[in-house]
């Protein structure tokens, strides 16, 4: 049996990697560091040197950057990927990575409304425009889903993008993106996702306006 060890915050990059463990069935021993400063301490730094969630230690070994334990996971598990060769191979390391898009602007947001403690730290032009951003990626969700989920079936790259809409819709609604909808309930209908949350969180609100400038 694999030894694996998940550095989490919850409501944050981690969440993906949590659901993509419970999806795969795979044991794993879940730590749960708090959305502060604890992740620039040395102990973490030693586990991603940018102080960074989610971390992984797989064997023994230190891994960093969501879309990489993505991409190890499924390989290692043998589910929810497309190894190469695969006619869906490209959309899904695609939509893996697209994941990684839409989460920084989503991170920029939180930084803008969450992190920054003082209100003179805080930009609406930024929070505005970062919010935009996420509804473009957003956009991009809604007009490549035809079916259930983004590829043939159902994969990784749904569960990456849509722990992704999950910290973006808190800055962008999800507004008249009906398919963009539909995909997300069934994606958080998983059983697999609910064991996934859970435990205090990186967000207070369930959405948050931009202030007027
Ligand atoms: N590209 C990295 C980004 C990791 C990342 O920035 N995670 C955020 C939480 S969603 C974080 O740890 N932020 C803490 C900080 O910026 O100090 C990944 O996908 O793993």
């Amino acid at each position: 049996m694999a030894d694996i060890t998940l550095h989490h915050v919850p409501q944050s990059r981690s969440d993906r990697v949590l659901w993509l463990l419970r999806e795969l069935g795979v044991a794993v021993d879940v730590r749960i560091w708090p959305f502060d400063k604890s992740l620039r301490g040395r102990d973490f730094l030693a586990l991603n040197p940018a102080g960074r969630v989610p971390a992984l230690e797989l064997d023994g070994q230190a891994i960093w950057e969501s879309g990489a334990m993505i991409e190890l996971l499924c390989e290692r598990f043998g589910q929810l990927g497309r190894p190469p060769g695969d006619p869906e191979r490209a959309a899904w390391l695609i939509w893996v990575h697209f994941a990684e898009t839409l989460s920084q602007h989503a991170a920029a947001c939180t930084q803008q409304h969450v992190a920054l403690r003082e209100d003179w730290m805080r930009s609406p032009t930024v929070m505005k425009i970062e919010a935009a951003r996420i509804g473009k990626c957003f956009d991009a969700i809604e007009a490549r889903l035809s079916g259930d989920w983004l590829l043939t079936g159902f994969s990784a790259a749904d569960v990456a993008v849509a722990q992704a809409v999950d910290m973006g819709r808190r800055f962008h609604r999800i507004g008249a993106r009906p398919r963009m909808a539909a995909w997300l309930d069934r994606c958080q209908a998983r059983p697999a996702w609910a064991a996934s949350q859970g435990g205090v969180g990186v967000y207070t609100q369930e959405f948050y306006e931009v202030p007027d400038a």
